[in-house]
């Protein structure tokens, strides 16, 4: 936010400060809270919350793991569709993120897997303290047909999103700035979506002090409880 409390068009290159806060923020304790498999099984929503959406392996569970600086907090696997419920972790019992299950992989007619993916829908449409979703998208691949469909939802539910993508070690930085700049082209115009779009790799860490500042503005966290 710029001093008069104009939006500010800079409002998604984080300062050094607000870096170093959320790198402090992210430090913190992060805990398992509950995993839901149903939309009365969700907890309170008394805490402000960020979700990570996109196809399944995109690496939602590791990017949750690698913000946290935990390599088994959410659970990461190979095999497509390993996140089956809505997963809660709690960062320094002031923030929640929320680890969804993937779409679009080869079973997705199933039944089972509908339900699941059913209530990833549910829970990105109602939810009051849902601060901003972030949808993955792996940056070898770039924004797919496939993930128009979440974007169409978001914007409909009004429901803030930004569009974060993955594994960017799997490309060379001139690569990946490519994608970057043509996704951030193609989201302009989308009403509900964030402008800007961060490049991530779990396995490096590139992106992450950005995307964990992002976070916390988002969630409205300011610096450490302790300057209280
Ligand atoms: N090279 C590289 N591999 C990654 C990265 N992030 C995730 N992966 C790999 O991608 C695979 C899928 O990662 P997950 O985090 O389980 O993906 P997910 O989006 O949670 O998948 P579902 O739960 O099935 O929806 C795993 O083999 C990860 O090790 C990354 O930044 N770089
Ligand atoms: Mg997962």
């Amino acid at each position: 936010m710029s001093p008069d409390g104009a939006p500010d068009p800079e409002a998604s290159v984080p300062s050094a400060e607000e870096i170093e806060a959320a790198r402090i923020l992210f430090a913190r304790p992060a805990v398992f809270m509950m995993g839901a498999v149903s939309v009365d099984g969700l907890p309170a929503a008394d805490l402000p919350e960020v979700a990570f959406a996109g196809r399944s392996n995109v690496g939602k569970s590791s990017l949750i793991n690698a913000l946290v600086g935990q390599k088994h907090l959410a659970r990461a696997s190979n095999e497509p569709g390993r996140t089956r419920e809505v997963n809660f972790f709690v960062v320094d019992e002031r923030l929640r993120l929320v680890d969804l299950p993937g779409y679009g992989w080869a079973r997705a007619g199933k039944g089972e897997v509908k339900k699941f993916q059913a209530l990833g829908r549910d829970y990105l449409r109602g939810r009051p303290n849902l601060r901003r979703a972030y949808l993955l998208i792996d940056a070898r691949h770039g924004l797919k047909d496939v993930d128009e469909e979440p974007m169409a939802a978001f914007d409909r539910a009004a429901v803030s999103y930004q569009v974060i993508l993955t594994k960017a070690d799997k490309l060379k930085p001139a690569e990946v700035e490519a994608v970057r700049a043509r996704t951030e082209a193609r989201i302009a115009k989308r009403p509900a979506a964030f402008p800007g779009v961060i490049a991530t790799s779990s396995e490096k860490g590139t992106g992450l002090p950005e995307l964990r500042a992002a976070i916390a503005e988002a969630c409205a966290i300011g610096d450490s409880p302790d300057a209280a």
